[in-house]
This record gives structure tokens, C-alpha cells and sequence, in this order.
């Protein structure tokens, strides 16, 4: 039996690893860059970009044992069309979602802004979903993915982490997936809500699911 020595409890791997996919969240330049929408709602950006180098080690381990991965952006169409008037409107700045900026239009789908880091570029045979909320399983087809794929067992990375990142988990605990944060790839402008997200996930024997560092994970998988 592999287990990730993890908190509240070792989380334990299914036999068959095929059913363990890496999870990795909105790594996009909109909110890890200047003149993107994290910048434009008034944030630092640059807490974000230390957990560049464990992201990428997990990326690493997964591709090498040819485990599933999957990335999601968040962005609208070009026409806002799936973009609800209170997440448009809501906030003080003055570059709004839709707005040219520096990296082009603001949190718009194919913008320059848009895209994955360079660092974590997807390759052949990883998915990448697109989304239009916080939540990576609303209005996008990452369950029928994960279902198709028979993956059980999340093992969840990226940005913001109680945004984003604790939706998605929220989410996908909900609908049975078995849910692994790591502690040092997922990141928040808030270094104390970060702090939080992780202690609230694991606190009632693991209400939500699982924290672990990215050393636990990569030995138990090696
Ligand atoms: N603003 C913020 O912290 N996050 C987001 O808007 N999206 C994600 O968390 N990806």
C-alpha cells in the first residue's frame, strides 16, 4: 500500500496510479503577472510565483510515470457571453474583465493573458479546461473527463488557494474524488488565507480533504 505521509492522515494511493491525476489551477498569466486581472483587482502578484518550482517538480514525476494531468484557465468568451453581469461589474477598478490591458483583453479566453506560464506549458496528451467560475467543475466537462478516465484521487495544485483552488476542492470532494492538497504549490496573494484554506480542509479528520508537501508526494509516487 503507498501512502503520502499527509495531513490530518496518511493519504493513501490506489494500486492502479492511473487513477491519480494532477490537478493543476488557473497557473495563468493573468494573475501571476503585472497588468492581469489579479493585479487589477488591486493584488501583489508576486506572491504567487514561488511555488513555480514545486508545480513544476509534481509536473515532472507525473509525466514521467505517464500519470493523467490536467490544467484549467479561468477566462471568458470573447462576447462575455458566459460571464455573469455580478462577476463583471463587481469590484473598483478600473480595468474590468473584457478590458484591453497590458497582456491584452482581461481574463478573456486566447489572450496573451490567458495563457499557462511558460514554465508549466502543457503538452501533448494533458488537458486543459477551460472555466468561466471559480470552480473548476462548473459549466466545464472535467467530470466527464475524470469519470471517463476512471480517476478517483486528486492531487490538486495552483492559484488563488481560497478562491479557485478551495472551490474546486469543495467541489470534487463533494462528488467523491478523494482530494490532496499540496502545501507548497498552491499559493494566495493572502499568504494568511492560504494559511487557513489549508487548516480548514483538513480539520474535522480531513472535512474536505488532504494536505501534504510536495517532497511527501513525489516519494510516495517514485
Ligand atoms: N482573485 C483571486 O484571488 N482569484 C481568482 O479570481 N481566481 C482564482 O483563484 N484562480
Amino acid at each position: 500500500m503507498n501512502l503520502i505521509p499527509a495531513q490530518p492522515y496518511d493519504y493513501e494511493l490506489p494500486s492502479d496510479l492511473q487513477k491519480v491525476a494532477l490537478l493543476i489551477i488557473d497557473m495563468q498569466r493573468d494573475f501571476l503577472e503585472p497588468g492581469g486581472f489579479g493585479e487589477a483587482l488591486g493584488n501583489d502578484v508576486s506572491y504567487l510565483s514561488a511555488i513555480i518550482p514545486t508545480t513544476k517538480r509534481l509536473l515532472k514525476i507525473f509525466r514521467e510515470l505517464q500519470l493523467p494531468i490536467f490544467y484549467t484557465i479561468e477566462g471568458h468568451q470573447p462576447n462575455l457571453s458566459d460571464c455573469p453581469p455580478s462577476k463583471l461589474h463587481r469590484g473598483n477598478s478600473t480595468l474590468k474583465i473584457g478590458d484591453a490591458g497590458p497582456m491584452g483583453r482581461i481574463l478573456v479566453l486566447g489572450e496573451p493573458g490567458n495563457a499557462i506560464i511558460p514554465e508549466l506549458q502543457p503538452i501533448a496528451n494533458e488537458t486543459v479546461i477551460s472555466k468561466p467560475g471559480k470552480g473548476a467543475f462548473y459549466q466545464t466537462q472535467l467530470e466527464s473527463h475524470l469519470n471517463k478516465q476512471g480517476i478517483t484521487h486528486l492531487i490538486i495544485t495552483g492559484v488563488t488557494t481560497e478562491v479557485c483552488v478551495q472551490t474546486t476542492m469543495r467541489e470534487a470532494n463533494d462528488r467523491g474524488f478523494e482530494c490532496l492538497l499540496v502545501e507548497d504549490a498552491t499559493a494566495s496573494y493572502f499568504p494568511q488565507f492560504r494559511q487557513s484554506t489549508l487548516e480548514m480542509i483538513r480539520a474535522q479528520g480531513g472535512i474536505v480533504g488532504w494536505t501534504a508537501t510536495t517532497a511527501n508526494v513525489i516519494q510516495a509516487l517514485d
